[in-house]
Order: C-alpha cells, then structure tokens, then sequence
C-alpha cells in the first residue's frame, strides 16, 4: 500500500505548511473601521491559513484554518477579526482555542449578542446563523484553529449592516463590555 504525506502538516512552530496552504495577512488599515477610537499606525493584525483538498465549493467539502490575532489595543479596544455571519446561514463550524486568551462574539439574526470565553483547549460550536467574531484580550497572540464547509462563504456586509453589540475593552486587567449606541 502506498503511504503519502499529508498535504497540510504544522512547522515545529505550529503554522502550517504546504503547498495548497494559503496564508492571508490582515493589516490594522482593513480592519481601522471596527475601532472607536483607531490608532494612526499600521501593525499587523491577523493572519489567517487556509487549507482544502476540495477543489471546488460543493456541499459536503471542508476548509481548515487557522487565526493568529496579535494583542493589538485601540485606545484600550481589544484586537478582533471582521466578523461574519455565513453566505449558506446552514453551514456551521467549529473553533478550537490553541493558544492565548480571548472572547468569541457570537450574534443572531436579531442582534442578540453573547460571548464564549476561549482558551487552549476550549472548543466552539458555532450555528449556521450566527456572526462570529474573535477577539483577543490577553498580551500574547491568540491562536484558533476552524472547521467550516466550504459552500459557507463569508457575508461581512450583514456585519458591518448589523455590529454585534457589544464592543471589548481592557482598561488594566478587567475586561470591559461597552453597548453600543445602536
Ligand atoms: C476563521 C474562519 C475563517 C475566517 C477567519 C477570520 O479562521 O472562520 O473563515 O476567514 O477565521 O475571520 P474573518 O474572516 O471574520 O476576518
Ligand atoms: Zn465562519
């Protein structure tokens, strides 16, 4: 029996490797709307690896990845991704916290939103028609791995339409849950 590689494996620095993996860095200018109060600057901000064999968006396929969100603050504002809900609001998926500490923001259709802490080790599972948002509220990067079928799609513009409620801030140690005036 032949026995072949694996097309995706983790460096010894846990990143992942190999020639269908494809690396997208997000720049704080993409996502400076998000934020209260932006910073100036231009650090960084996620990374996100994505991995399939599907080669095309069929039902039944899957996409990996993983998000790494740097410890990033905006005038005390914790460091979040976009934030989508799912083009195919039937499609779910699951995040598994690896590295660092944060919060993941989940939304209804409604506007309805809550939070699940995340932590190494803590596993999300997040429904077809709920937004999803990660946010990193520790000094360190925050590592999530995901699982999502690959006819979910992305559908930012309900998000940016509809903000999740609740914006995340540090002041010190404590983490600060401001409503928005929406
Ligand atoms: C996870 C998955 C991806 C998503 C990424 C970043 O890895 O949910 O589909 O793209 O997080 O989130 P966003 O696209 O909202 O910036
Ligand atoms: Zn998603």
């Amino acid at each position: 029996m032949e026995v072949r590689n694996a097309s995706c494996t983790l460096d010894r620095f846990g990143l992942p490797q190999g020639k269908k993996v494809l690396k997208t860095v997000r720049e704080y200018r993409e996502t400076a709307y998000l934020y209260e109060n932006p910073r100036t600057d231009n650090p960084l901000v996620y990374e996100v690896y994505t991995f399939t064999e599907a080669e095309d968006q069929k039902a039944g396929s899957l996409c990996w990845g993983l998000t790494i969100l740097k410890p990033v603050y905006s005038a005390g504002e914790c460091n979040m991704t976009k934030g989508h809900f799912h083009r195919n609001r039937e499609c779910a998926e699951f995040y598994l916290c690896t590295k660092g500490q944060g919060l993941l923001l989940l939304m209804d259709e409604s506007g309805k939103t809550w939070a699940e802490e995340m932590k190494p080790g803590s596993l999300h599972y997040i429904h077809g028609d709920h937004a999803h948002r990660s946010i990193n509220t520790g000094n360190e990067d925050l590592w999530i791995s995901a699982c999502w079928p690959s006819d979910a799609g992305h559908d930012y513009a309900a998000v940016e339409e509809r903000e999740f409620r609740y914006r995340v801030k540090k002041h010190g140690d404590e983490i600060i849950f401001e409503e928005r005036n929406i």
